[in-house]
């Protein structure tokens, strides 16, 4: 064996008491992502899709996916052999969406808001759906059906009426199937085999074949971020964006109650994702000893990994800081603001209250970040690199957007146009002040 290989596979150790106010800003802090670097890349390629449409997608798909496409997009309905899948596989796919759509279902709003402010002043505010949403199921190292369901889900829910699906077809021009049967399952209107910032091209502006939408959602690596971004910024897209995508996160905070093997495997699942994936141990009055039981879990489970390799990367960047207390740790959260908080704590549900930052929570030691990640209802794109604290997740309500509206009566301008007037005067706006009365006048 090499010496790479030979070393323990471990994270690095602070004690947060002994911490300078520098130090623990150093570990808040994600590592640095050249956004504005990034986007001078893909500008060339965003640009070359919104200008020359399908003949440049379909050569950049054969430069970067090796596949050789002749067209890119596939409709429904798409034929049964492309869908054929693992008999137990698709009752997983099945339960999973039951559970995915019976919470985001959940979150559509029965009845619009109406409230009546002044007497004869009626406000009120309805949802509507977003008519062509996006949605960028990455490729990449792993197959994930399950962003397929995080994302059709919602869009399925909130009443979207075109739902395009995009992700990088395998170098024989395929789709892998379990994606596939998402896609039939969400009802999505189009399928579009391309990756990357070409992708984001295509939907924010559209092709002679891919269909343009008016929101683009999912995660991706830094080149579907940045295409994302720069898309967001272009008014002739005009085209709006889920959230700033980020490398996965979770921190993890555990006191002695905590089961070594679960906490080491919590944080293995995270750091598998990528190289540069973020895993946070916060042990709370942790003595040497459990720390080093957890430090050996890490080390024992991650080389039984096919992704080892991934693994010993992420990890070798990945923190423990250590507390004295529950609140202490959750202070310490709170401010890092994590994708995924889990919470091995002797009383787990306690410490609910305490979360101010946190895309979603993982409550006790049978609430493994993997049951949001798949299956439990919850959505499994999150807010990463600290923007839990202004992001929720993708919901139901990221697929609609608010309509307001207002009704007052003669009566009710009777009350409420001396006050318009009065205002409009103020601000020297005299039509404004008009519009109110030559209808006073009238009355
Ligand atoms: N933990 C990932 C989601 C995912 N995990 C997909 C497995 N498949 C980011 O939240
Ligand atoms: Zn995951």
């Amino acid at each position: 064996a090499d010496a790479a290989s030979d070393s323990a596979i471990r994270m690095r150790s602070y004690d947060l008491s002994s911490t300078s106010s520098e130090q623990r800003l150093a570990l808040l802090r994600r590592p640095v992502l050249n956004s504005a670097e990034m986007i001078s890349k893909v500008k060339p390629i965003v640009d070359d899709v919104r200008t020359r449409g399908d003949a440049a997608l379909l050569e950049l798909t054969a430069k970067f996916d090796k596949a050789q496409l002749t067209s890119t997009v596939v409709f429904p309905p798409f034929s049964p052999e492309s869908m054929q899948i693992d008999p137990t596989v698709r009752e997983a796919i099945d339960v999973a969406y039951a559970n995915i759509h019976k919470f985001h279902a959940a979150q559509i709003e029965q009845s619009g808001m109406v409230v009546e402010t002044m007497p004869g002043v009626v406000c009120s505010r309805f949802s509507r759906p977003i008519a062509r949403v996006g949605l960028y199921v990455p490729g990449g190292t792993a197959v994930l059906p399950s962003t397929a369901l995080m994302l059709g889900i919602p869009a399925q829910v909130a009443g979207c009426k075109e739902i395009v699906l995009a992700t990088p077809p395998r170098a024989d021009g395929s789709i892998s199937p379990e994606v596939m049967y998402v896609a039939h399952l969400v009802g999505a209107t189009a399928l579009v085999k391309a990756g990357g910032a070409q992708a984001v091209a295509a939907m924010a502006y559209g092709t002679q074949t891919v269909p343009k939408v008016d929101k683009l959602f999912g995660p991706g690596n830094q080149w579907v971020t940045a295409a994302k971004m720069l898309v967001q910024n272009d008014t002739d897209a005009l085209v709006s964006i889920d959230m700033p995508a980020g490398p996965s996160e979770v921190l993890v905070v555990a006191d002695e109650t905590c089961n070594p093997a679960f906490v080491a495997a919590d944080l293995l699942s995270q750091a598998e994702h990528g190289v540069d994936s973020q895993v946070v141990l916060v042990t709370v009055n942790l003595s040497d000893d459990a720390v080093s039981d957890i430090e050996a879990e890490v080390d024992a489970q991650a080389r039984a990994l096919p992704r080892v390799d991934i693994v010993r990367q992420s990890i070798s960047k990945s923190i423990i800081v250590r507390t004295q207390s529950v609140e202490e740790a959750i202070a310490f959260s709170n401010e890092y603001a994590p994708e995924h908080l889990i919470l091995h704590l002797r009383n787990a549900p306690a410490a609910v209250p305490m979360v101010e930052n946190a895309g979603s929570v993982f409550v006790g030691p049978y609430s493994p970040e993997s049951c949001g990640d798949y299956a439990s209802g919850t959505n499994h794109t999150l807010p990463t690199n600290g923007y839990a604290r202004q992001f929720s997740g993708v919901n139901t309500l990221s697929f609609q957007k608010h309509i307001t509206s207002q009704e007052v009566t003669a009566d009710g301008l009777r009350k409420l146009g001396p006050v318009v007037a009065t205002l409009a005067d103020c601000e020297g706006l005299d039509a404004h002040a008009n519009a109110v009365r030559i209808r006073l006048r009238a009355l």
